[in-house]
């Protein structure tokens, strides 16, 4: 059902020193030009705390849309730049989310970045980790899961890249607008994750921890068997992150107590 690449596990620096063994994991900042904060914000998350990790998983929806690696996308700039750069001390991977699922190869070479499978599985320290965007554990949402089997089949995406950039400018504003006429219909519960989706999909991956964004609710959630599920935050309005550092993670969150 789920495909999977383990992934390989980043390796250690030589010398390296406690502050350089963080890993972070962020989602869901929805970049765009409607919230320059959002963007000032994650500049200086760049260039600060990102600088000084050992690598940086973004766990998708780092955009609030991305219409082909061809866009020039000026906006985007000083953020694909930025990362570029921090790309030289700090390992960058990417996971698409539902709103940034065309972002592809020619953005990963220019940003240096290695573009994962969602999910994606790994060693931490002692532990089985399991990656992924969110949006597959949403399973009660059959007509979005219908969608999402459409638009990630490599035709209908070679078919979309093929049209030029206003007539995908088009199709996506449309899309967006549909999607959120749906969403004032649809209950609260079905744009949540489904239990037993979560608990099946990390009994196949056979992990004991699943991290992944998507659904803007930030937490920590204990699982039977001392399993646990953390959900990441957006950005909106302010900055959120996981950490792990020294076999710990913290949910930085204003929302998380
Ligand atoms: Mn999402």
């Amino acid at each position: 059902m789920c495909r999977w690449k383990p992934l390989p596990l980043p390796v250690p620096l030589e010398n390296s020193v406690p502050e350089l063994s963080e890993i972070l994991f962020i989602s869901d900042l929805h970049l765009h030009q409607s919230q320059p904060g959002i963007t000032e914000n994650f500049l200086n998350f760049i260039e600060t705390r990102a600088r000084r990790a050992r690598v940086l998983y973004i766990l998708g929806d780092l955009f609030e849309v991305w219409l082909g690696d061809d866009d020039p996308a000026q906006e985007y700039s000083r953020v694909l730049d930025a990362l570029h750069h921090l790309s030289l001390s700090t390992e960058l991977y990417f996971m698409h989310g539902n709103r940034d699922f065309l972002v592809g190869e020619q953005l990963a070479r220019r940003v240096n970045l290695t573009l994962l499978e969602d999910p994606t599985v790994f060693q931490l320290g002692s532990a089985q980790v399991a990656l992924m965007h969110g949006d597959l554990l949403c399973s009660d949402d059959v007509d979005y899961q219908n969608f999402r089997k459409l638009v990630r089949d490599p035709e209908w995406q070679q078919n979309f890249l093929a049209k030029p950039l206003t007539e995908r400018q088009a199709i996506a504003n449309a899309l967006r607008e549909k999607s959120g006429a749906e969403m004032q219909h649809k209950k609260n519960a079905i744009m949540d994750v489904n239990p037993q989706t979560v608990e099946q999909t990390m009994k196949n991956l056979n992990v004991d921890i699943l991290i992944h964004g998507h659904t803007h609710r930030p937490g920590i959630q204990p699982l039977a068997e001392n399993k646990q599920r953390i959900t990441l935050g957006d950005w909106h309005p302010e900055p959120s992150y996981l950490s792990w550092n020294n076999g710990e993670f913290t949910l930085v969150d204003s929302r998380v107590v």
